[in-house]
């Protein structure tokens, strides 16, 4: 593979960084960007080593060594090498390089949107910029001056604290600043523009001031607020659960309407992707709404996790990752429904990190290699990264867990740090070995756990037999067993939680077994009827399960369970099984036969007024379309399991249409919008019953006027959605469509959820759709969001519609892919990677997809992320 980087190969800059001091002189076609290293050669090194800065696209203007004009060794717009530098003691570069932030359509390093400058430098975008040692290991204490023409720029912002500002001739005006915590360059921001502001303030707990700042659009201020509170409460929290305070003056976010990623953590100076700022109630859902809170969090979080601790290299990306998402769902539960959001969080790793997991793109949570760092920005980093420290915590109780983060914090404060470092504090403070822990950092695959049982009667024992495996992923063809931390309840045949009098054959903490050995065969006494056996509680970790259970048992375990998670587990269990073996007969053109089992299970909960709507809501929301693929595993036909899926929801709202009408009336929203948990909670059951009576009546007319009278976004694009993907065609969907298109065109980020809504209209015809709004005014190939909304929902959200047997949906995506590679990498490979599990297909699909996929790779000029991407899945 090209240019592949070893985590093996990892050593130490030749060269140390002590400070930068960078001044922008900023312009849309010619920015100078004049930097000044102070650094020195690392104690030990070869006199005449060379020092290698890396670059890219720029263009060179000038280097001084010590104030003296100087020649580089060699220089391209990748890279600087400069020779003849003191063997020892300071010395001082000043490099100056031209770049043209206008024409960046990349979006990394410095670039322009909507007429406002700024910069995105994780991971490599810096050596975009300018010259230099950009690896996060490479730490330096930054002071950055920003010159601008006033009246275009009159805001001017870097990371720390400002420190001076003043006017310059010709209409240009200057802010310096300066941030004291040293960082590597991957943390630098700036931006610059003429922005509205949000302010408030926030008091530490040892009693600074901290000033807040979130800048957006101006006339888009009011729709900062929600944003403003997330944040203020992330603070608070990160205080009380973790005792970690902030350390500036200021705290800055800026919402930018071109952003590749979600957000960005830059030191003091967040820059976030517009779409996870902005909400008020006639433009965001509630998921808009817990996204914002969410993501907020995480990029405070990073403070401290990421910033004051930082990756030794881009291997340890799940260190400041795993560990941030982490703690922004430990932030999410406290602020909501914890099981409503564990089991949120388990459905989007079952989603999307389960298949990658399973597919070509497989890697570990810590990959040992790479070719392009952007393509590793993945669910295996950040969610599964974050099981893993959810495992910790389970296998460390969450006293000691406390302590080994104490620990880590204490003992790596202002390093650049690595896995292993993280690992040795938690088995450091716990007394535990975790070396085989380490594993789950190493070992890519999602085990499996076989279990099967047995009940004596005579003696009041239960035999479980564990089995794990780990299947086979590119570059790891075996495994060794791995330590996995299995929760597992027992329930007696009267529903109460059983109290065995002893455990043997494996370790057991509590409810929690320590599988470490390929098979484990365990013996539970004391129990004193055959038990109903709830498996892996709570996700207690990121495995399937496979166990030999009635359809009876999993019943009775979604009624008894005390986790509620694990109710919804056994729910989604059952539901699930029903719709693989009605695939199959949808497959072999069988009609689906009812499950009484299975529909009374859902009415049962749907009906318990004691559970909290939100978790209602999820327990009736079938396995998706993806999520059946995934359980299927090979020979998929997309068609089959939307039509296996389609006639049990069909099923499930003709024997609930009396319950379904119940609850609906005792849902119906009434007052003012309210974005709270328990509020949307309501708004999402009230939702869920909306459209099953709409399936049950086969009538548009609920869903329109429900749409009619809706007076916020989740309401209203319900019901949109409803009807689009319902009643396509009708004249009911496309007095919506039309409508919303009518009120919204001015708000791309509202459009957004119409080019959504349209992209995963099931079925063949969901192409043509795509194609027509592509024409539209509102598509921009340029703007990521756009792209992702109707091309990544068309490939990624819509199984029928792009999987189309013909291979169309495969060939328009890689047109796509072509044409944008160009222009934005980053977002490309991120949209090929849809086809991921195309190895899963059916014969026809199968051999349809890799055609497309070896059109690809034909292409001569592709960028390193899309060629890594199509490289790996041809494999
Ligand atoms: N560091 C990239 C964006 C994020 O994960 O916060
Ligand atoms: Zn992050």
């Amino acid at each position: 593979p090209q240019n592949e980087i070893r985590l093996e190969d990892y050593r130490p800059t030749d060269f140390v960084l002590l400070t930068v001091d960078l001044a922008f002189d900023l312009d849309p076609q010619r920015t100078i960007v004049t930097s000044t290293i102070a650094m020195a050669r690392r104690e030990g090194v070869d006199r005449e080593a060379p020092l290698t800065l890396d670059g890219d696209e720029l263009e060179f203007v000038s280097l001084k060594i010590n104030g003296v004009d100087a020649e580089p060794h060699a220089v391209t717009p990748d890279r600087l090498e400069i020779r003849g530098l003191p063997a020892t003691g300071e010395f001082t570069l000043e490099i100056v390089t031209a770049i043209a932030p206008a024409s960046n359509t990349k979006l990394m390093g410095l670039y322009s949107t909507n007429g406002v400058y700024c910069t995105q430098c994780e991971a490599e975008g810096f050596r975009r910029i300018t010259y230099f040692l950009d690896r996060p290991d490479a730490l330096a204490v930054y002071t950055t001056t920003i010159r601008a023409d006033a009246k275009a720029a009159p805001l001017l912002l870097s990371n720390g604290n400002p420190v001076d500002s003043g006017v310059l001739g010709d209409g240009r005006h200057f802010v310096a600043w300066n941030d004291p915590h040293p960082k590597p360059s991957y943390l630098f921001a700036l931006v610059a523009g003429d922005l509205g502001v949000v302010e408030d303030d926030f008091t530490t707990a040892s009693g600074r001031k901290v000033k807040l700042a979130i800048y957006v659009e101006h006339g888009k201020e009011e729709r900062a607020a929600y944003a403003m509170d997330a944040l203020k409460r992330s603070m608070r929290w990160d205080e009380e659960r973790f005792g970690r305070e902030y350390d500036l003056d200021i705290f800055m976010i800026v919402a930018v309407s071109d952003f590749n990623m979600g957000a960005m953590e830059n030191k003091g100076l967040n820059v976030f992707n517009d779409k996870y700022v902005l909400a008020d109630p006639d433009t965001a859902t509630d998921a808009d709404y817990a996204n914002i809170e969410a993501i907020i969090a995480h990029e405070y979080f990073h403070n401290w996790t990421g910033n004051r601790i930082t990756c030794r290299d881009w291997f340890q990306l799940c260190l400041k990752e795993g560990l941030t998402v982490y703690r922004d769902h430990e932030f999410s539960a406290d602020m909501r429904s914890r099981a409503v959001k564990r089991i949120a969080e388990v459905r989007l790793l079952k989603a999307h990190q389960f298949p990658e997991d399973n597919g070509p793109l497989a890697h570990p949570v810590r990959p040992r290699k790479y070719s392009e760092i952007n393509n590793f920005y993945t669910a295996t980093v950040y969610e599964k990264g974050s099981e893993v420290v959810r495992m910790i915590e389970t296998l460390l109780g969450r006293d000691d867990f406390k302590k080994g983060m104490d620990l880590y914090f204490e003992r790596h404060d202002g390093d650049a740090a690595t896995i292993e470092d993280f690992v040795a504090c938690f088995a450091e403070v716990s007394g535990k070995n975790l070396d085989q822990f380490f594993l789950w950092y190493e070992q890519a695959g999602t085990p499996e756990i076989t279990v099967a049982s047995q009940y004596e009667p005579s003696t009041q024992t239960l035999r479980l037999e564990l089995e794990q495996s780990i299947p086979p992923t590119p570059g790891q063809s075996s495994k060794q067993p791995m330590h996995i931390p299995l929760r597992v309840g027992l329930f007696e045949s009267n529903g109460e939680p059983a109290s065995p009098r002893a455990i043997e054959g494996i370790e057991a903490d509590g409810d929690v077994l320590n599988l470490r050995e390929r098979t484990h065969t365990v013996r539970i006494t004391g129990v004193k009827s055959r038990p109903a056996i709830s498996v892996n509680r709570s996700f207690s970790a990121p495995v399937n399960v496979r166990q030999q259970q009635s359809d009876r048992e999993l019943a009775q375990l979604a009624r008894i369970e005390t986790d509620l998670f694990s109710r919804w587990q056994a729910l989604n269990d059952l539901a699930m099984r029903h719709l693989v073996s009605a695939t199959q007969k949808a497959e072999s053109g069988e009609a689906a036969s009812a499950n009484r089992e299975l529909t009374d299970c859902l009415c049962a909960v749907l009906a318990d007024r004691t559970l909290e709507p939100a978790f209602r809501a999820h327990a009736i929301t079938l396995p998706g379309e993806t999520d059946i693929a995934r359980e299927i595993g090979n020979d998929i036909n997309p068609d089959a399991i939307h039509e296996a899926r389609e006639a049990l929801v069909a099923q499930i709202a003709s024997h609930g249409r009396d319950l379904f009408e119940e609850i609906a009336a005792e849902t119906r929203p009434a007052g003012d919008y309210s974005p709270d948990a328990a509020s949307a909670g309501d708004r999402a059951l009230y939702l869920a019953c909306m459209s099953h009576l709409a399936v049950a009546s086969g009538d548009p007319s609920g869903p329109l006027s429900l749409y009619r009278s809706a007076d916020n976004m989740t309401l209203l694009s319900g019901a949109l959605a409803m009807l689009a993907h319902r009643f396509p065609r009708s004249p009911e969907a496309e007095e919506a469509l039309a409508d919303f298109e009518a009120r919204y065109r001015d708000n791309p980020l509202v459009i957004d959820k119409w080019l959504t809504v349209q992209a995963t209209i099931p079925g063949a015809d969901a192409l043509s759709r795509v194609k027509t709004l592509m024409d539209k005014p509102h598509f921009q190939l340029s703007n990521p969001n756009r792209v992702r909304s109707l091309i990544g929902t068309y490939a990624s959200g819509n199984p029928t519609g792009f999987n189309r047997a013909d291979g169309a949906g495969y060939d328009f995506l890689a047109g796509i892919v072509i044409d944008l590679d160009p222009l934005n990498p980053q977002v490309a490979a991120r949209l090929l990677t849809a086809m991921r599990s195309w190895r899963s297909l059916e014969a026809a699909r199968r051999e349809k997809a890799l055609d497309t996929l070896r059109k690809i790779a034909r292409v001569e000029k592709l960028s390193t992320d899309v060629r890594d991407i199509v490289d790996r899945m041809i494999g």
